[in-house]
């Protein structure tokens, strides 16, 4: 089986986030083909909004690091159903609005793909401290294709304030 470390962004500010940040990490445990490779610490980070959209409450984030034989597309759809298993609406919440559940597809390998719906390595991983946190804490030689290693990009945000809210 041909397989790859792929990296998933779990974050969550609504509702029983605990509950559901811990739901994440098994329910990804248990997807076909996919093995988990490590799952990094769950911080508490300050809500990172849009102008015009409530961004809600303090976040849970972390991420977890696998090896999958499924494919990009494959992985992302069925995160999706992680999501609304735990009651994410997406018609309901405005762009980067509180949800009980978001994840992200980080890194596929060393893909590099830009298709509707589906665009890796994340636009904004790079410049995201509370996704970079987490996963430095587990990958910090992991490279983001066209951006560099995690380490290092998490070094080049020292100017920015923390992303821990304590
Ligand atoms: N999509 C395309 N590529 C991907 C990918 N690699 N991973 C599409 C995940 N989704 C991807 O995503 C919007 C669309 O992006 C989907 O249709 C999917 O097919 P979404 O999850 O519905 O919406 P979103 O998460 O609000 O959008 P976006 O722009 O990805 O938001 P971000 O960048 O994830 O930001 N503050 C803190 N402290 N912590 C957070 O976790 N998260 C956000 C969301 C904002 N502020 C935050 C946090
Ligand atoms: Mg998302």
């Amino acid at each position: 089986m041909s397989s790859v470390l792929a990296a998933i962004a779990i974050g969550s500010n609504v509702g029983a986030r605990h509950a559901h940040v811990a739901f994440a990490f098994e329910a990804i445990g248990r997807l076909p083909e996919t093995s988990v490779v490590a799952c990094a610490p769950v911080i508490r980070t300050v809500a990172v909004g849009t102008p015009g959209v409530d961004a809600g409450g303090e976040y849970l984030n972390s991420c977890i690091v696998v090896r999958t034989g499924l494919g990009a597309r494959d992985l992302l759809g069925r995160l999706h159903l992680i999501e609304r298993e735990r009651g994410r609406d997406r018609a309901a919440e405005g762009r980067w609005g509180p949800r009980t559940l978001d994840l992200d597809l980080l890194v596929f390998g060393t893909e590099v793909i830009h298709e509707p719906g589906l665009t890796v390595p994340h636009p904004r991983l790079h410049e995201r401290r509370f996704v970079l946190e987490p996963l430095a804490a587990i990958a910090p030689e992991m490279m983001v294709p066209g951006r560099g290693r995690v380490g290092e990009l998490l070094r080049a945000l020292v100017d920015e304030a923390p992303a821990k809210k304590e």
